[in-house]
């Protein structure tokens, strides 16, 4: 895995402006990191986490700045600088799907971006020219509360917004639902029967009638389904 880091020179570079004009003098954009990157399997579910990496306080001049993919193309480009002053040190600014908003427990994004923003199996995200975060084949998780960190460590994800508000989402609240209709009932029980017996391929629950990821559409599962009835939370 390869994290590039294009911001060294810049910042060297902004470092000895600092030195000069004083830390609060100074408005910038260099510091933001990519921190953390979350999708569900279909993409639907995503976010961006950036992070202030190093404790300057005036990094708010996003204005012509840019997130982008370079396996999907798709470029959000920040619509204005941030409005406030000496009020970035270490914060953090959360680009989310708008399906990411409206589960539970997560914090609102401060910016949306469309579902399959970035590409799940490998992709290389930008941030401006200032910061570039790398994953390959197989290294985002897409179990729906494990999240790719920085450095690239998995663990449960963390969203956290501007306004310092943190969280944590489950992007599969309802997996017995096999359809995807809202509820979990009889044409969801019917596909279930349908897959009965060892996995056919690919198995990657939620996305398949393997409830509990054992590889085998069984009891347990039929089980998991029927204490599922009804409509998702
Ligand atoms: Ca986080
Ligand atoms: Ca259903
Ligand atoms: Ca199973």
């Amino acid at each position: 895995m390869k994290y590039g880091r294009r911001a060294i020179a810049l910042g060297v570079m902004s470092v000895g402006l600092v030195g000069i004009a004083g830390p609060q003098a100074m408005a910038g954009s260099h510091s933001w990191r990519i921190n953390e990157v979350f999708s569900n399997a279909d993409g639907t579910i995503q976010f961006v986490e950036l992070k202030e990496c190093c404790g300057m306080n005036n990094e708010v001049l996003l204005s012509g700045k840019y997130v982008s993919s370079q396996t999907t193309g798709n470029i959000f480009n920040f619509p204005g600088n941030l409005p406030c002053n000496n009020c970035t040190a270490n914060q953090h600014l959360l680009l989310a799907t708008s399906a990411f908003a409206a589960l539970p427990g997560a914090p609102a994004p401060d910016y949306i971006i469309p579902a399959g923003f970035f590409a799940i199996e490998a992709d290389t995200l930008d941030y401006y020219i200032y910061d570039a975060f790398t994953f390959g084949a197989g290294e985002l998780p897409t179990d729906c509360v494990n999240s790719l960190h920085d450095g690239g460590r998995t663990g449960p994800n963390s969203p956290t917004n501007f306004a310092g508000e943190t969280g944590s989402v489950d992007a599969c609240p309802c997996p017995a639902d096999l359809d995807g209709d809202g509820s979990v009932g009889i044409l969801d029980l019917l596909a279930l029967l349908a897959a009965w017996g060892p996995c056919q391929g690919e198995c990657l629950p939620p996305t398949t009638c393997d409830l509990d990821g054992d590889c085998v559409v069984g009891i347990l599962d039929l089980l998991t389904l029927l204490a599922a009835w009804g409509p998702c939370p």
